[in-house]
């Protein structure tokens, strides 16, 4: 059951891609792809890495393994196992040090990554968390603003139908809903 709600559509870019805020459970949505937030050893931890582990089952842990880790900014592929989404990306972002180790960019680089490995695998609908912005303490307002930015660029140029921000509480969607404003008329 799909237990995510839909709060905000706009479209972007030639081929009108829709971008969606959302709030609720990322593992209970029927999309082509769910991003996971994961660790550069690609280990299940908690936050939302632990939430889609549970649901995909030990399959995911088997797959992830085998996959010899993951740079950050960098994102792999796997398959859903229990998820009713279709695939995983798994992307490592980057642990907040202070803000002048790298970090903007190795977000950046996190949204970029798995919207481009999305589109070449021929997958149309992505859903995000809000990378780094958990355990990995990124300011969750600049975070909101990197991914809207990186994800209305690349996610419109590859061609893709649908990205989705699926918030966890109200505080994000409030962010989200403040930056995609934000980028709508500045980009
Ligand atoms: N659906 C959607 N968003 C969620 C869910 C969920 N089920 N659960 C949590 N979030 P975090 P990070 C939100 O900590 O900061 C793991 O141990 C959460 O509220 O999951 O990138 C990994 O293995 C927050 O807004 O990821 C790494 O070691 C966002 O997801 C490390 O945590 C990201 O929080 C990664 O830390």
């Amino acid at each position: 059951m799909d237990i995510v709600t839909r709060l905000r559509t706009e479209t972007f870019g030639p081929d009108a891609t829709r971008f969606t805020i959302a709030t609720g459970d990322i593992t209970t949505l029927a999309v082509d792809a769910i991003v996971n937030a994961a660790n550069a050893r690609l280990v299940r931890g908690g936050g939302v890495d632990g939430a889609i582990h549970r649901a995909a089952g030990p399959e995911l842990q088997a797959e992830c393994l085998r996959l010899n880790g993951c740079l950050p900014g960098m994102a792999k592929v796997t398959a859903g196992y229990g998820l009713p989404a279709r695939s995983v990306i798994h992307t490592v972002g980057p642990v907040w040090q202070g803000g002048d180790q790298g970090e903007d960019s190795t977000l950046e680089s996190c949204y970029r990554q798995s919207l481009s490995l999305a589109a070449e695998l021929g997958l149309k609908t992505i859903a995000f968390p809000a990378i780094s912005t958990g355990i990995y303490g990124f300011p969750p307002d600049r975070a909101s603003r990197i991914a809207v930015r990186a994800s209305l660029l690349t996610g419109s140029a590859c061609g893709l139908e649908e990205v989705i921000y699926c918030c966890f509480d109200g505080d994000t969607v409030a962010l989200y809903d403040a930056a995609l404003s934000e980028m709508l008329t500045s980009l």
